[in-house]
């Protein structure tokens, strides 16, 4: 792999006779030029820029000059047939530079020319006539949001990036494969060496109990974590079939989901929250409340029970009513494309929370702790379509339920939710245990003319969140 570098600057480029890089070209695992753009000049002030045609602040440099300077360099024989010769042009206006990027350069070019530029930039015609050669790559490219006054950083950036990519730089290349923005997609974990002791500050516990599978998870948690703090978008671009149940717990703190069953190309999301809202559209609650809700039901229940039951209550003018209800709170999840995934629908009582109580609300029950239940909230619907099931977005609705329910019931004294499941509903009431939900009672429910038997649960809705 070959670098030539051209700038006004051309001592900016000492740099690279450092570290590693110095190393590698001084052994020849590289080649690294670095040449001074003002030797290919003609006038006696080596004269390399000129004023903007059509006006404007500052200077342009002469795309004669480079046309000069770059030919030189491409002119240079490699060796080896069609090599691959990238011109890579440092610009605030170029394509992100990225890990992926320089990996391909690091692996599928031959030699990569770089052009300094100063003051304005480069007259523009000289990334477009190398771009109309076919034996050179034109990549225009930035190093990030923000302004430098020239490109020799951008330029000690890239080579030192690829450099370190090509074999035999780096003496163990394993090195290069926990890093950040690697092949996992994530930042890199925090490290750690001695004194194991600092200022007070010692170094996690895990790390020194020789546990490698449980140091290896912590590594990966803490690799997630701070890649859901510091890049959303970059676990916005993880591939969710690569993801584990650990994972999906680590994300889920942050608030990332994807389905049970990932898709190939599926991306963790993190679903939008609606609650109770004038705008929410009833009709896409009926078709999600149409779609679950003979999920609940036990499998003996009769097909015309059941949708007697949903045209009764789960019709798109019912939902009209619960969203215009001051009594329902009706909160629900959508994921990247507005579809509604999830949802929940729970009933205030009237008042203080002394009347309008359903049938079957636990009104006497006395929970593990001791404490007589209180003002009674009921839990009516909780509901997630089936491909939401087992990504962990209930507990993101139940969060998401309770503290709705307790910006509404502030002035309470300890309010409590409950709520009724079918008996033989195990999975059910499984989840809503593991959701903090307790066995308070039963009590029998009627689906069109089927009367079932229902186990009634609640829990208190202080979640102190
Ligand atoms: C090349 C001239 C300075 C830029 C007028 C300030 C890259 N990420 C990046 N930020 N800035 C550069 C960059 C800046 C350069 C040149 C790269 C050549 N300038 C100009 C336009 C506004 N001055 C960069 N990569």
């Amino acid at each position: 792999m070959r670098f030539d570098i051209f700038s006004v600057f051309p001592a900016y480029l000492n740099a690279l006779q450092l570290s590693l890089v110095g190393k590698a070209s001084e052994g020849g695992a590289i080649d690294i030029a670095v040449h001074d753009l003002r030797d290919w000049t003609e006038d006696r002030h080596r004269t390399v820029d000129d004023t903007p045609v059509g006006g404007g602040a500052g200077m342009v440099m002469r795309a004669d000059i480079w046309g000069r300077a770059l030919d030189s360099a491409f002119d240079i024989d490699l060796g080896r047939e069609n090599p691959r010769r990238i011109l890579a042009i440092p610009t605030p206006a170029g394509y992100p530079l990225s890990q992926e990027i320089c990996t391909d350069l690091a692996r599928n070019s031959d030699q990569i020319v770089i052009a300094c530029g100063r003051y304005e930039g480069i007259d523009g015609r000289v990334a477009e006539h190398y771009a109309s050669r076919e034996e050179v790559e034109v990549f225009e490219f930035s190093l990030g949001d923000y302004v430098l006054n020239g490109g020799e950083v951008a330029a000690l950036a890239l080579v030192e990036a690829v450099a370190r990519l090509v074999p035999g730089v780096i003496g163990n290349p394993e090195s290069l494969v926990e890093e950040s923005h690697g092949s996992a997609g994530l930042l890199e974990y925090p490290t750690y060496t001695r004194p194991l002791d600092w200022r007070g500050e010692s170094v996690p516990q895990i790390l020194t109990s020789g546990d490698h599978g449980r140091v290896a998870r912590w590594r990966r948690d803490e690799a997630l974590r701070r890649t859901a703090l510091r890049r959303p978008d970059m676990i916005a671009a993880l591939d969710a079939q690569k993801l584990d149940r650990r994972d999906r717990a680590a994300l889920g703190q942050h608030g990332w989901y994807w389905r049970a069953k990932p898709e190939l190309g599926e991306h963790p999301i993190k679903p939008v929250l609606e609650i109770t809202d004038k705008r929410q559209l009833a009709s896409d609650y009926a078709d999600l409340a149409a779609r679950t809700f003979p999920d609940a039901c036990p499998k003996t229940m009769a097909a015309e029970d059941i949708e007697a039951f949903i045209a009764g209550n789960l019709s798109e003018e019912a939902f009209a009513g619960y969203i215009a209800s001051p009594r329902h709170v009706l909160v629900g999840l959508r994921d990247q494309q507005c579809r509604l995934i999830a949802y929940s629908l729970s009933l205030l009582p009237e008042g203080d929370g002394a009347a309008g109580i359903e049938d079957g609300a636990p009104v006497d029950a006395v929970l593990s702790d001791g404490e007589r239940i209180g003002p009674l909230i009921e839990l009516s619907k909780f509901y997630l379509d089936q491909e939401w099931r087992g990504s962990g977005l209930a507990g993101k609705l139940m969060t998401a339920t309770l503290k709705a329910l307790s910006a509404q019931t502030r002035e309470w004294e300890r309010p409590y939710i409950w709520l009724g499941t079918n008996a033989g509903n195990r999975r059910a009431q499984g989840l809503y245990s593991k959701l903090g939900f307790e066995l308070v009672g039963r009590r029998q429910f009627m689906v069109g003319e089927q009367n079932n038997d229902d186990v009634v649960m609640a829990r208190t809705l202080d979640v102190s969140y």
